[in-house]
């Protein structure tokens, strides 16, 4: 695999953040038995993070503008370009010891997601994918699961937490639905990896209301460049101001898509 200069860049960033990220992670085991628990701590491992991040990305691009989930909004002097970046996606899991998290990091050029990368450091998994280059795992080109029947398939899910209690009835419709016909369901907790692990072929199908748009504008990319369709719950292309998606291979999400639909 050939990187772009682009894509070297993004990937340089994303490794530093993750050897912190890594680092900070080992600390976080010893800390569950603490009184006042990991809390404080992630919440600072996530900020370095994604100050990494923001320092690495405007030496190497300055003036690009970013769109961050803890700092949130930054304008630079180029608005055609625009970073999209989740430090830590997967918090709460990073937060509870389960090594099922990702830096995540998208490039949007005028208005449209042209390069993405999710990285879980705790497995050393990257991937990447640029607009018209395809999609890659570990240097790896990856394509979406043959599968073609919900029967045979593995979808994975978002379960709202607690605090999404306004998302809870409608996600339990859906649940029912979909398992009255899926093979499998799972929910991994980090929605970058839930279309990394689609663009991959390891999961068939994915859905999930109320994620944000730091959590999936690189999945997003991984997914279409491995073969795959994205589109928000009513089948458009409005998944990153929706914040809803359903993702997959060409059938299943369509098959997917309805049953979430007749839900
Ligand atoms: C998480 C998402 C996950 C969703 C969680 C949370 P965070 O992002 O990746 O899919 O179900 O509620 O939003 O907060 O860990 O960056």
């Amino acid at each position: 695999m050939i990187r772009s200069a682009l894509m070297n860049v993004m990937t340089a960033a994303a490794m530093k953040a993750g050897r912190g990220l890594k680092r900070d992670f080992g600390e976080v085991e010893n800390l569950q038995v603490s009184v006042k628990g990991p809390g404080d701590f992630v919440t600072a491992a996530d900020r370095r993070a994604e100050k990494t991040l923001f320092e690495e990305l405007s030496r190497a691009r300055p003036g690009y503008c970013f769109l961050m989930e803890e700092s949130g909004a930054v304008e630079g002097a180029d608005k055609s370009h625009v970073w999209h970046i989740d430090p830590l996606d997967g918090t709460s899991n990073f937060l509870h010891g389960i090594p099922i998290f990702a830096v995540s990091v998208a490039l949007e050029r005028d208005g449209q997601i042209v390069a993405g990368l999710v990285y879980n450091p705790a497995s050393d998994d990257l991937y990447v994918a640029e607009k018209g280059q395809g999609a890659f795992h570990n240097n790896r080109r990856m394509r979406v699961a043959a599968r073609r029947t919900l029967a045979e398939s593995m979808v994975a899910c978002g379960i709202p937490p607690l605090a999404g209690l306004a998302h809870h009835a409608r996600f339990q419709v859906e649940l029912a639905a979909v398992m009255a016909k899926v093979g499998n369901i799972r929910r991994l907790g980090a929605a970058a990896l839930d279309l990394a692990m689609v663009a991959s072929g390891r999961c068939d199908g994915y859905w999930e209301r109320g994620i944000q748009t730091w959590d999936i504008a690189a999945g997003v990319i991984l997914v279409k460049e491995a073969g795959g369709f994205v589109t928000d719950l009513s089948g458009g292309p409005d998944m990153l101001t929706k914040s809803e998606i359903c993702a997959g291979n060409e059938a299943i999400h369509r098959q997917l898509l309805d049953l979430l639909r007749k839900a």
